[in-house]
């Protein structure tokens, strides 16, 4: 049986890594209402669920038009049973009832606003909403003994919460590039990261920092570390060394999206120019890592997102091509062995598929 494509229809790879997915989409509400499910499900610790809610999101972001009737979804990939009743019922009614009742739902609300704090985890959040804990001052009040980062969490709550513009991320870029090239001349470093597929605010700002003579990046984060606390522009820190070893783990080990970079996940004291009236600074969270130079375009690639994009490149290296994919390095498991590359380019490459450039990678 010949089924001939409806001219309605739209072809549409499988995998994001095969496709364009620009900043802007055209159906923003249908993706935002997946989105929040995906949001929802991951706060339920429903991993699955989640990643297959992100995958539907993702291919109505990438669809070139808005999507009006339902015929249009036929023959795309991705879009479980669920999703399609979500979009079904925002075509039809204009929104989604479970999308509503989530929502609004007072464990929704709950938890989105205590995994708000910097360094509250969904698990940690489930726990407290399940003693009644529903806000920042049944939180303070409730005697319970918070780590350092929800500490600073709690306290810089406000700032946190705020988007980051892309002035900020670039005000606070000069002044960690001038302490890297004061610790170690001749570094390199790159803004990753959402801005870098084009976003013009985020959650935080993430910075990738290589040199290029191999082995002289060892040790380098913690004296940058040293020197911003020193002039007094962090709020909080945590560094941790490189735990990277070729060979030593398996394949391009680690396959999760937690790699073994040296890094400092760190709250940034910046100075603003426009009088208020309390302050004139916010807190802003910084994520600096450090890549050797050998492992440098894959450290960007793996820093420059989106999640979704970066979980979908290592599924279909591994599922396609028999390949392991990490922030680290790329390993061919037929031929037993690694891929050295020195660019995002030739990694796509390798990987067969077309490059896919940063701004497009917004699944
Ligand atoms: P995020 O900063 O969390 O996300 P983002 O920059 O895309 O969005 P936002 O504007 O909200 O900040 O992560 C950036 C990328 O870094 C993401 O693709 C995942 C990757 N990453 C790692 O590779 N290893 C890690 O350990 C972490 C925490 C993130
Ligand atoms: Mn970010
Ligand atoms: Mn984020
Ligand atoms: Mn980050």
């Amino acid at each position: 049986q010949v089924v001939l494509p409806d001219k309605e229809q739209f072809l549409m790879p499988s995998y994001a890594c095969q496709r364009l997915t620009p900043l802007e989409s055209h159906n923003n509400k249908f993706t935002e209402a997946l989105s929040l499910l995906a949001e929802n499900a991951e706060l339920n610790n429903e991993e699955g669920r989640a990643v297959a809610f992100r995958r539907a999101a993702a291919v109505l972001k990438a669809l070139p038009v808005m999507v009006t009737s339902a015929t249009q979804l036929r023959g795309l990939p991705c879009l479980g049973e669920h999703s399609q009743r979500v979009i079904k019922d925002i075509i039809e009614n204009g929104v989604s009832n479970e999308v509503e009742s989530t929502m609004h739902s007072e464990r929704f609300k709950a938890l989105k606003l205590l995994t708000g704090i910097f360094g509250v985890g969904a698990k940690t959040a489930d726990r407290w909403f399940k003693e009644g804990i529903q806000s920042l001052t049944q939180l303070v009040h409730s005697g319970h003994e918070l780590n350092p980062a929800q500490q600073a969490g709690l306290e810089h709550y406000h700032d946190l919460n705020q988007p980051v513009t892309k002035a900020e991320a670039e005000a606070i870029g000069d002044i960690v590039r001038r302490v890297v090239l004061d610790v170690l001349p001749g570094s390199e470093m790159t803004l990753t990261g959402g801005f870098r597929r084009g976003k013009m605010t985020g959650h935080d700002v993430d910075f990738l920092i290589t040199h290029p003579d191999e082995g002289k990046e060892t040790g380098l984060i913690s004296k940058v570390v040293s020197l911003l606390t020193a002039q007094g522009l962090l709020l909080y820190q945590k560094t941790t060394r490189n735990s990277y070893m070729e060979n030593k783990g398996r394949l391009a080990q680690p396959s999760s999206t937690m790699d073994r970079f040296e890094r400092c996940f760190c709250i940034f004291k910046l100075e603003i120019k426009e009088m208020r009236p309390d302050k004139d600074w916010r807190a802003v969270r910084v994520d600096l890592v450090v890549a050797p130079i050998s492992q440098y375009a894959f450290a960007v690639l793996g820093w420059t997102g989106s999640k979704l994009f970066e979980r979908e490149l290592r599924r279909w290296a591994s599922q396609v091509k028999s390949m392991s994919l990490s922030s680290h390095a790329l390993f061919d498991i037929k031929q037993c062995k690694y891929l050295r590359t020195t660019s995002e380019e030739e990694i796509f490459s390798h990987l067969g598929l077309e490059f896919i450039p940063p701004t497009e990678r917004n699944a």
